[in-house]
């Protein structure tokens, strides 16, 4: 029976099933639907927009069960864009011996896009985010993620916690992936919601907090409306000299940072809220250095 069509809202969820680790959905009220042809969202990415969307309305029947994960897949490739809002480009002149960078980063045309991780560096909401052993200082970052397919049309949005060693970056720009990049620095979730069920994503709301026991010991608050650059002028310089088979992940940079005096402590749990897109939560564990000799990496 075709489902018929409601006001509720529809999501691209990743379950994570006996069969797949990463197979893509339908969610709908809490329950997890097969989309007809696709397993992945690599597949997706794979399809125009306009076919993937018309194969994801006809989502409805075959329910799956299955873990939710983070909404990517074993060959996703996550970017992030830097100094892309006001509030980014002070707190990186705050932080950083090389302030000057910045401010030129944040005037350019040309916007700055880094690596940030792969699937197997990336955790789905209620799981760990991790701070480096080696960090003095680490902060979350609470960004909203596009998602891209192969033909540069932007599928979705979601929510990054692009979590960030503050002062291995300020002490010096060049440090920038040692920052960014190290196993447990990216979450992304809960799940994406379709480009198509969203009026207007101009001026979204995003919110995030830090909890330390029963304290909220930081929050803020800003808008997607504080974005310095379109998401079509990132997605352009994202694909220049470059080919996504299987599309991307751009996390679009952050418009809210800590002060100087808030650093994550193991055991604190992050909080990012994006209005009309979800909530990601993540509980903050030590990512030791010896990390590559630990038997299971995900205990830690
Ligand atoms: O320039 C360093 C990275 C900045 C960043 O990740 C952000 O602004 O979100
Ligand atoms: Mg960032």
């Amino acid at each position: 029976m075709a489902q018929t069509k409601t006001s509720t809202s529809a999501f691209i969820a990743v379950i994570h099933t006996a069969a797949h680790q990463y197979r893509i959905t339908k969610s709908i009220n809490g329950k997890y639907f097969a989309i007809p042809k696709v397993l992945t969202i690599s597949d997706a990415l794979e399809l125009p927009l306009n076919e993937f969307k018309s194969l994801f309305d006809q989502a409805g029947t075959e329910e799956i069960f299955g873990s939710l994960t983070a909404p990517i897949a074993a060959d996703s490739e996550i970017w992030g864009a830097g100094v892309t809002y006001q509030r980014s480009r002070d707190a990186r002149k705050e932080e950083s011996g090389i302030p000057d960078v910045y401010q030129l980063v944040y005037e350019a045309d040309r916007p700055e896009l880094f690596f940030k991780a792969t699937a197997r560096r990336t955790v789905g909401t209620n799981s760990n985010v991790g701070i480096r052993a080696d960090a003095l200082t680490s902060v979350p970052e609470p960004e909203v993620a596009i998602i891209i397919n192969k033909y540069r049309e932007l599928i979705g949005l979601t929510i990054c916690n692009d979590m960030t060693s503050r002062n291995i970056e300020g002490e010096n720009p060049l440090y920038l992936s040692q920052a960014k990049i190290y196993h447990g620095s990216n979450a992304v979730g809960p799940m994406i919601r379709p480009i198509w069920e969203i009026n207007d994503y101009t001026a979204l709301s995003i919110e995030a907090k830090i909890e330390r026991g029963t304290n909220i010991v930081w929050q803020a608050q800003t808008s997607l409306a504080q974005l310095n650059r379109s998401f079509t002028d990132l997605i352009e310089y994202l694909f220049r000299c470059q080919s996504f088979p299987v599309g991307a992940i751009l996390s679009t940079g952050t418009g809210i940072v800590p002060p100087l005096d808030i650093s994550l402590q193991a055991g604190d749990v992050v909080t990012i809220n994006v209005e009309e897109v979800g909530e990601l939560v993540n509980k903050v564990v030590t990512t030791p250095i010896n990390i590559n000799e630990l038997e299971n990496l995900w205990a830690m």
